[in-house]
């Protein structure tokens, strides 16, 4: 079968703010980074999914962009850009820039000409509308970061649409001049080598204001093809879009290489299964994991040999995998494993989340003061008015919250954690003295070692990239399991995720021989088709077929 190099490859995202600070300052830097390729390395990962570092007034910590061709001297220069690109390749590791396009900063100077008057050669790079006939605004659409998505703008008298922060203004992308700046500015990118893209929000690009029309518009679909024709198809590249509102077909739409838009997506339908129903995402219920399991399943089938799926559990918006999903007091690490191995073994290309891979957990804060990010400090003024307790709020955002992904990582049980000498822009998190990645290195049933194993087994054994994925209901909601197989290999893969001991019953009527692949268990070997799991227990074991 014929594969390209993203489908056999495992990514890592840093979050460079947060990620490894070379100068003191408090910030992660690029030279950071540099400094811990050959831990990523030795991870075995094969391609950074790098957060922007692009020229930013950080009103969303980079993704409001005022430069695309120039980065944020808080991370370093261009000369350091390349080096990392450089230094990476040495290790065989492909850097992928995150593509911010369907908005810029305000301080971009396309929205600086843009803004001043209605005539200006830049006007129509953005969203401009009349207010209302009383004065208001255009219509009752909603930025994503509460409150209309429409700013007024004094100088022309005009409102502008914004579906994040007003310093972050939308692209109109029904203008052509805009979408060949972008394909120019991507074509610049690819040029330095770099291996890709990971397009932020890309599926709100076919926006059609006018009829309320934010996530999937008409025309979203025509402008990929149109970007892949004009830059992508030019080059050897992944392109992974963040998709908050892709189905299935969706999905399919954007990753069947027949139909030339982009590698993959990341699908987020999982993402609200611990909401109540109804409500958003601050108010919350428990999962059950049969849940999650026909989520991916669903997912897995839909995209087989017609598509590509992304894996993923945590980035930079969403809280620790460990803390949401797992259990980051008492069983920790054996969680942390059972969700990696859950993870590790589907079909598609996994991304780990900075930290992860340590089972880095939530950053518990009790005031609103503690609050770095726009979007959390939105939610948290906007339910005080709605009249909701502190407590509930602080709640909400402790479980959800943008900013618990993005305290410094962990790298040894030295002072701040040896992220910086200074100090850090966002605390670390105290519990650093037990996770840490020195600690974790120095044993070999560490969290970090399960997605070493877990990284090798994928690259040895095509059965993981490649496998058929065959649900197998087990008669407990608790339990999941799935089968992989490839020819004549079939595996196995059973995961009790809760804190309790649970049941099951397998539907398999034989085994062949039962050869344990991986646990997180070290007395749990043979699989047998009923019987009883320990709390967090995962296996995988061949059993033929
Ligand atoms: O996120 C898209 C997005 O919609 C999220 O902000 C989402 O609303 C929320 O965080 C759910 O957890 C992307 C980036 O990943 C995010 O960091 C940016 O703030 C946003 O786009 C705007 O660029
Ligand atoms: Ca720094």
């Amino acid at each position: 079968m014929q594969t390209n190099w993203w489908q056999n490859a495992v990514f890592y995202q840093v979050y460079p703010r947060s990620f490894q600070d070379s100068n003191g300052d408090g910030i992660g830097d690029i030279q950071g980074i540099i400094q811990r390729l050959d831990y990523l390395a030795d991870l075995g990962v094969n391609a950074i999914w790098l957060s922007p570092v692009y020229q930013s007034p950080n009103v969303d910590n980079g993704y409001d962009i005022s430069d695309y061709q120039a980065i944020n001297p808080e991370y370093g220069s261009m000369v350091d850009m390349e080096q990392l690109i450089e230094a990476a390749k040495i290790r065989k590791i492909k850097i992928v820039m995150d593509l911010v396009v369907n908005h810029t900063s305000d301080q971009h100077p396309w929205f600086l000409e843009a803004r001043k008057s209605k005539d200006n050669p830049y006007r129509d790079f953005y969203i401009w509308r009349d207010p209302a006939t009383d004065g208001s605004v255009p219509n009752d659409l909603q930025s994503n970061f509460k409150g209309s998505a429409w700013a007024f703008d004094a100088v022309t008298g005009q409102y502008y649409l914004h579906f994040y922060a007003k310093e972050q203004p939308d692209l109109n992308w029904q203008n052509p001049k805009v979408r060949e700046a972008v394909y120019q500015m991507m074509t610049w990118w690819l040029q330095k080598g770099i291996g890709g893209f990971r397009m932020d929000v890309i599926d709100l690009i076919g926006k059609e204001p006018d009829r309320k029309i934010k996530e999937n518009g008409p025309q979203l679909h025509a402008y990929l093809q149109e970007m892949n024709a004009r830059v992508l198809s030019q080059y050897d590249v992944v392109t992974v879009g963040e998709t908050w509102g892709a189905t299935p077909e969706i999905g399919q739409m954007y990753s069947n290489p027949n139909r030339h838009e982009l590698s993959m997506i990341f699908q987020f339908e999982q993402i609200n299964l611990d909401k109540q129903s109804g409500m958003t995402r601050w108010d919350l219920k428990p999962l059950i994991p049969a849940e999650l399991h026909a989520v991916f399943s669903k997912w897995q089938l839909a995209l087989d040999g017609v598509g590509w799926n992304s894996l993923f559990w945590s980035n930079h918006d969403l809280p620790r995998i460990v803390s949401r999903w797992g259990d980051d007091s008492q069983y920790r690490e054996k969680s942390a494993q059972a969700l990696a191995i859950y993870l590790h073994m589907l079909k598609g290309t996994p991304y780990i989340y900075q930290g992860e891979e340590i089972g880095m957990t939530n950053y518990p804060i009790t005031s609103y003061h503690e609050i770095e990010d726009i979007e959390s400090r939105r939610v948290y003024q906007q339910r005080q008015q709605q009249g909701y307790a502190i407590s509930d709020i602080l709640n909400g955002i402790n479980a959800k919250g943008r900013d618990n992904a993005r305290h410094p990582m962990q790298w040894n049980g030295k002072n701040q954690s040896g992220f910086t000498d200074g100090t850090p822009w966002l605390p670390v998190n105290p519990n650093y003295l037990e996770i840490n990645v020195e600690l974790a290195k120095q044993d070999e049933r560490s969290i970090y070692a399960t997605y070493q194993q877990l990284i090798k087994l994928r690259k040895r054994n095509a059965i993981i990239r490649q496998g058929r994925f065959e649900n197998v209901p087990t008669g407990n909601q608790n339990v999941i399991s799935y089968k992989r197989m490839l020819g004549e290999q079939s595996w196995l893969v059973i995961i009790n995720l809760s804190k309790n001991r649970e049941s099951y019953t397998l539907p398999i009527q034989h085994f062949g021989p039962n050869q344990k692949i991986i646990s997180n268990n070290l007395l749990l070997n043979k699989i047998a088709i009923s019987g009883v799991l320990q709390p967090y227990d995962a296996l995988v074991v061949a059993i033929g077929n």
